[in-house]
């Protein structure tokens, strides 16, 4: 739910979701550094909070704040869920509030059968708002590795699972756009992509549909002249 406060500052909250291991927290200290690095629409505010177990793996969440440079009153909340089955009420917690969810695939194809249980538990917490009242973007990540399911192989899950619609649905613009990504820093593949795009959605949403996909044709006329946030 995007939060306006008193001070006329903005919240958006975007979370990252997907089966553990497939490179959630990567992602975002990949977005972390590049957007401290260079000159980009984000920057972040602050330190990463990630709560890790010895492991390395997601404990609980992990957690960045970022203001675009932009609109220097919209911030971003962004949050990874801890992937393991085990975690899966906390994950209910934290996708409370929720405004954009960018679903991390691991492409490896023996992950195959993971990734589409990540993706049915979201569908459930979602309570099928996907797409609807909340954008979806997807990242194939991984790509830079061998035996990885292609762009293809995903669109046909999101068929299955209803996450996808035909050119004469109303929805068919908000179809959610799959990247083949690369997380890791020094070989980063639409990273900053992905984000930007999953903000850019959020804030239509927002604007133009009041919190729900915006559709018909005042909106397509609208869109092309839609801000960047
Ligand atoms: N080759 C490769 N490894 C990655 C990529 N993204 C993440 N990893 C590795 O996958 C492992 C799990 O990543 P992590 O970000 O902890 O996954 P999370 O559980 O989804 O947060 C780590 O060893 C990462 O370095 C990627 O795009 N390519
Ligand atoms: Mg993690």
């Amino acid at each position: 739910m995007v939060r306006f406060t008193a001070d006329h500052k903005v919240y958006i909250k975007i979370l990252y979701w997907g089966m553990g291991g497939g490179g959630k927290t990567t992602v975002v200290d990949t977005l972390y550094r590049l957007t401290k690095e260079q000159k980009k629409d984000i920057e972040p505010t602050g330190n990463l909070t990630k709560i890790a177990m010895a492991s390395g793996s997601t404990l609980y969440f992990d957690r960045g704040i970022f203001q675009s440079t932009k609109q220097r009153k919209v911030f971003y909340h962004v949050y990874t869920v801890a992937g393991q089955s085990r975690f899966s009420p906390l994950r209910k917690k934290i996708f409370k509030g929720t405004d954009g969810v960018i679903f991390v695939v691991d492409s490896q194809t023996h992950f195959f059968e993971d990734n589409i249980e990540a993706l049915k538990e979201l569908k459930s917490v979602t309570a099928d708002k996907l797409i609807k009242e909340i954008p979806l973007i997807l990242m194939l990540n991984k790509q830079d590795l061998t035996e990885v399911i292609g762009e293809e192989d995903f669109k046909q899950i999101l068929k299955d699972e209803k996450l996808w619609f035909e050119p004469d649905d109303k929805y068919y613009i908000w179809n959610p756009i799959i990247y083949k990504t690369c997380a890791l820093y020094d070989l980063r593949k639409d990273v900053y992509r992905s984000f930007s795009e999953c903000a850019r959605r959020t804030g239509l949403y927002q604007i133009y549909g009041n919190g729900k996909a915006p559709v018909g044709d005042n909106f397509l006329k609208i869109s092309k002249e839609s801000p960047d946030l």
